[in-house]
């Protein structure tokens, strides 16, 4: 049965296929500093209110697809089951991209971040099969058209179609059209991010179900969209004047009172784990010291850490102690990208 989603993708993509060319392409995973959290339009995957990110460089999705004689899913090496969440998710999308042509395609797909880790690997993975798709058959498409079709396989993929910071406006239009991303011209060389890998095991509740939750049961959602605008707002302030304390500052709290809508909803959602606890404690410690270090976490245990590069050392060094044993990776949004 077509949906308004279905009709939405036939409206925007081109009638005409051409012959299907073998395409690869990257999208890099991002970490919002003004989050996503909660939909206005499930279908369409609208959200209630902007969000910001920082995208991971070199962490992300390679994503390869060429013409087929069936479809076929090859995930981190391994092929995928027909009957799996996975490919049926992947090919559902798909299909809103094929309207009911008989293209079968091979699509081949790698991983460098962990799945389901709320690190954001289904947003580089929409956004690298959304590029592949438009590319094979040749559909060059405003990239502003891309991110409203990629929202739609999952919301934050729509902001992981560039490098840098970039804007998610929520718009307001019923069928999203202006509910898309955009890059913002700037780079902040001197700027780090640290992953700290607590889990790398699949969540047990997925964000869409969590922020769905959220918005149905608690009682603190509904100052959190006004609240998350105003933190777009400062963000967008803070990288224009390139002030790191006030972006750090505003991306911490506001990843704060993400996670306490979801503490209050009813039953109550928690994405944390006891060393989450430990890795924040530890960096509002460094801060105590003077240290310019701020933290946000997503829809998982990880935590990420910001901090200017002339930080490093004292990071490095001060980080082991609340976390042995676990996995550090130390990013540099703004490096070259290979
Ligand atoms: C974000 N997250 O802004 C927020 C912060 C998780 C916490 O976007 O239902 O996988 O596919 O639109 O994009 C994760 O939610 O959800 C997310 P769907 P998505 O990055």
């Amino acid at each position: 049965m077509s949906s308004l989603a279905d009709a939405i993708f036939d409206r925007l993509l081109p009638k005409r296929f051409a012959t299907g060319v073998p395409v690869s392409a990257f999208a890099p995973s991002n970490i919002a500093l003004s989050k996503y959290w909660g939909k206005r339009d499930v279908a369409l995957n609208l959200p209630t209110n902007s969000s910001l990110s920082i995208s991971l460089g070199n962490y992300g999705t390679h994503t390869h697809i060429t013409a087929a004689h069936a479809d076929s899913l090859t995930f981190n090496g391994q092929t995928i089951a027909c009957e799996s969440a996975l490919f049926q998710r992947t090919f559902a999308f798909v299909e809103r991209f094929r309207r009911g042509q008989d293209l079968p395609l091979a699509i081949t797909t790698e991983n460098t971040i962990p799945t389901a880790a709320g690190l954001a690997s289904s947003a580089s993975g929409f956004a690298a099969l959304s590029q592949v798709l438009c590319a094979h058959w040749q559909w060059d498409l405003p990239l502003s058209t891309l991110s409203v079709l990629t929202r739609m396989g999952s919301g934050s993929a729509c902001r992981s179609l560039w490098h840098g910071f970039v804007h998610w406006q929520a718009g307001q239009a019923a069928d999203g059209l202006d509910s898309f991303a955009t890059p913002i011209a700037t780079d902040w060389h001197d700027l780090r991010l640290a992953v700290v890998v607590i889990s790398t095991a699949p969540k047990a509740l997925s964000s869409t179900h969590g922020m769905n939750h959220t918005v149905a049961s608690s009682p603190l959602y509904a100052p959190w969209a006004s609240t998350a605008e105003h933190d777009v707002q400062t963000l967008l302030h803070a990288i224009a004047t390139r002030n790191f304390t006030l972006l750090g500052q505003t991306a911490e709290a506001n990843a704060l009172a993400m996670h306490a809508t979801m503490l209050a909803a009813r039953p109550a959602v928690c994405y944390f784990a006891p060393q989450s606890l430990a890795v924040l404690q530890q960096v509002w410690q460094l801060r105590e010291q003077g240290v310019e270090v701020y933290a946000t976490m997503d829809a998982g245990a990880n935590v990420k850490i910001l901090y200017p590069v002339e930080a490093e050392s004292l990071v490095q060094s001060a980080l082991p102690a609340a976390l042995s044993g676990l996995d550090i990776w130390w990013i540099n949004p703004f490096a070259t990208i290979v």
